[in-house]
């Protein structure tokens, strides 16, 4: 094998897993053509739905050129896993089949995906480079704080870490006592949760006397949901430790589709195994990198569940600029929103991160907040309740509601929609052990 897989350009030594984060881009395209090829055909045999949308374009596997051609292949969305529940997406017999997760949905029925023996080796593979480029290597003690059980957090950080090497703690999401318990008693020097409940994780430290500054955790990798920039310089500053973002959907295979390097600016998609394009949503036409859009990903080398251009409704960019770190995988920009928690208030977008980006710029500000959304007469009312720090309950009123205007002042600025800003005392906000819900819309019950 030619040495520049073993060695990145600062002359550094690769693990060898993460050989395939340094190939050159001509050879990438190469592995991921020829890998594109085999998947559509695999759907296209073994996937009834999928050869019925082929056969409806009147395109057929061999139709399959160069990766371009991959816009001429159609879109699978959630409501096609919903619609062929629980298996009939499938492209493997069930005997071949040797995990199963599901997510559950907002409503009805979960989606289910499923993984050979193949697809766990892929997974393995993809979160030992997620772990390594984050620094994390054989001699690390993981503290896993996602969930174990139908969600893919849990088991798939697992599997990867320890095939690393690493010292997993399968602790699972929940049980903050216990989990403080691990982090002072076991030496653990990585942990790996929703930022959401890191911070949970953080406050209940901070009630019993615990710096968690002092411990020996060094580093740890968040996701499952948004999160901002500013957060992740609270969570790093609150513990002394490096955030990194890990970013994964079921459909696609769970945790491991991308991840951020130590350089902190942006996630390496694993574009050996997901092919990544960005597409506007309104007409479906793909973007060219560097524009914003909804994330859309194609398996490369799933068997069990091969996804084909799988609109996630997660929006992002592509960054094609060659990143520090040396790897040659384009990079995702933080997921700042899912189009679907798009909220529209009085005729303007709003997301939950712009509001989160917002508050976290006002220094007395916890991060521990929750958007409520109403209708007052016809018009709609947001209505945002956040901690800050208790020093302003024991103040004066008057910089309490002086806070309280630079608040309101920084989400209009940030989102150009007015809102009713309510400051609480710390451990008020609803705490949650996995994804935050962060936001309730009640227009939607009336
Ligand atoms: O959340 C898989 C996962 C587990 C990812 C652990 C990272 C860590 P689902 O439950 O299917 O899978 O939810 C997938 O969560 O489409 C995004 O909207 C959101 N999401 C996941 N990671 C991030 C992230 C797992 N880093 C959905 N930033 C995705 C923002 C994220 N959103």
């Amino acid at each position: 094998m030619p040495a520049f897989e073993f060695w990145n350009d600062a002359g550094a030594t690769i693990h060898p897993v993460s050989m395939a984060d340094y190939l050159p881009r001509p050879q990438l395209r190469e592995v991921q053509l020829h890998r594109l090829k085999v998947v559509v055909e695999r759907a296209y045999t073994h996937v009834p739905l999928m050869r019925q949308r082929m056969d409806e374009r009147c395109f057929k596997p061999e139709d399959l050129r160069t990766l371009a051609d991959i816009a001429k292949l159609p879109f699978t969305v959630k409501a096609d896993l919903r619609d062929t529940y629980p298996f009939g997406l499938f492209a493997s017999p069930l005997s071949d089949i040797v995990r199963l997760h599901a997510s559950s949905g907002t409503t009805g029925k979960p989606i289910v995906v499923a993984y050979t023996q193949n697809d766990m080796e892929v997974w393995k593979n993809v979160i030992m480079r997620t772990m390594a480029a984050g620094g994390v290597r054989r001699g690390d003690i993981l503290q896993n704080a996602y969930g174990y059980g139908l969600f893919t957090g849990g088991l798939g950080v697992h599997y990867g870490a320890e095939a690393l090497g690493v010292t997993v703690i399968p602790i699972s999401g929940g049980n903050t006592d216990r989990q403080l318990m691990v982090l002072q008693d076991f030496g653990v020097t990585a942990i790996t949760c929703t930022p959401s409940y890191f911070l949970h994780i953080a406050d209940e430290a901070a009630k019993h006397g615990i710096d968690m500054q002092k411990l020996s955790l060094r580093v740890g990798f968040f996701g499952a949901e948004p999160w901002t920039e500013e957060m992740r310089q609270r969570i790093q500053s609150l513990a002394c430790i490096r955030a990194y973002d890990i970013y994964g959907l079921s459909e696609i295979i769970g945790p491991g589709v991308a991840a951020e390097c130590q350089e902190q600016c942006g996630l390496h998609i694993f574009e050996d195994h997901f092919y990544p394009e960005i597409i506007d949503p309104d007409t479906g036409k793909t973007l060219p990198d560097g524009a914003t859009g909804e994330l859309v990903l194609t398996t490369l080398s799933k068997e069990a569940m091969p996804m084909l251009r799988y609109r996630t409704r997660d929006i992002s960019q592509l960054v094609a600029e060659p990143c520090a770190c040396g790897r040659t995988l384009r990079r995702l920009r933080r997921i700042s929103a899912r189009s679907d928690d798009m909220l529209i208030i009085r005729g303007v977008n709003v997301y939950p991160t712009q509001i989160e980006a917002a508050l976290l710029k006002v220094d007395a500000v916890l991060p521990h907040y929750q958007i409520t959304v109403t209708r007052e007469h016809d018009l709609d009312q947001m209505d945002v309740q956040v901690e800050v720090l208790p020093a302003y309950f024991s103040d004066e009123v008057k910089s309490l509601e002086a806070l309280r205007r630079r608040i309101g002042e920084a989400i209009e600025h940030t989102t150009g929609v007015r809102a009713r800003v309510q400051l609480v005392e710390p451990n008020t906000v609803k705490r949650s052990e996995g994804k935050a819900q962060r936001v309730r819309d009640l227009r939607k019950l009336k």
